[in-house]
């Protein structure tokens, strides 16, 4: 069984990070290690939330899994909570990553044209460093733009996805992958590009007119479950927008609740484990 690490905050109500990707990557038939960065009692689009943070305990947690020298098939990181913690996260990597290792940033910070509301410009540059030691990257417009310097834009056409994919590459890894792209009303998917063969690759389903907290952690968790499953990069995405949207069309259409209580992805789960069971 392969075994990967994922680095994130437990927000204890509101699934997101550590609530959604532990369930999902087991669930795929993954061990799943985890190294909280954070306990906060909901994620932070709640007020009045608490949060306690655990940056001291990372380098213990790291350098305990050094002497046991545990082998990571992929390293998965998601919210990080401030510069500290995305040099250790940094570090990590050059302790854990083998030549086997797939290393995916997903560059929490923004959505929405707008920072989440623990972090600022300077945290966004930041996070490019992580950026440019990741085999894979998936952020949304928003958190590229911020990391790119590119204008944020609603409307847009092929040309601007494709500066902004340029963009991306240009700071490193070898997949930068936008999410949330929709070229045509009533499609939303990915566009990827491979930064060493050039190769582009695309996919959009049917978009659920709302949008749910903690859905950009539940599409980066099957992209890691699926490629650890031996799925390629484009196969994985595509298995992690058919199931978002599945899962947020389910919530949409039987609770149409408010969206910061995340989506019921306990419910479509087995159909995810369906179709990963006979890889
Ligand atoms: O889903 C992203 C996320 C994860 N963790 C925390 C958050 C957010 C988004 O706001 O606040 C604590």
């Amino acid at each position: 069984m392969k075994r990967i690490a994922t680095i994130q905050d437990i927000s204890c109500i509101g699934k997101c990070s550590l609530t959604v990707a532990l369930p999902i990557i087991s669930a795929m038939g993954v061990e799943t290690a985890i190294l909280p960065t954070a306990v906060l009692s909901t994620h932070t689009m709640f007020k009045n939330f608490t949060c306690k943070d655990l940056t001291d305990q990372f380098l213990p947690i790291a350098e305990h899994w050094e002497k046991e020298k545990f082998h990571f098939d992929a390293i998965y990181t998601g919210y990080l909570g401030s510069f500290e913690q995305i040099s250790l996260v940094s570090d990590f990597f050059e302790r854990f990553r083998s030549e086997d290792t797939v290393v995916v940033v997903d560059p929490v910070m923004a959505d929405n044209g707008k920072l989440y509301p623990a972090f600022d410009e300077a945290y966004a540059k930041e996070n490019t460093k992580l950026c440019a030691k990741a085999d894979i990257i998936l952020p949304n417009l928003t958190e590229a733009s911020f990391m790119t310097g590119l204008p944020y834009k609603t409307e847009y056409d092929r040309a601007y996805i494709m500066d902004m994919l340029h963009a991306l590459s240009a700071l490193g890894p070898e997949y930068a992958v936008l999410t949330g792209v929709s070229f045509t009303p009533g499609k939303i998917g990915v566009m990827g590009l491979n930064g060493k063969t050039g190769d582009i690759f695309e996919y959009y389903t049917d978009h659920v007119p709302t949008s749910y907290h903690g859905t950009g952690d539940i599409f980066a968790s099957t992209v890691v479950g699926a490629i650890m499953r031996g799925l390629s990069v484009a196969e994985a995405f595509r298995l992690a927008c058919d199931y978002t949207k599945e899962t947020v069309d389910y919530t949409y259409r039987t609770f149409g609740r408010e969206d910061r209580y995340g989506v019921d992805f306990e419910h479509t789960l087995p159909l995810l484990v369906d179709r990963v069971r006979n890889l």
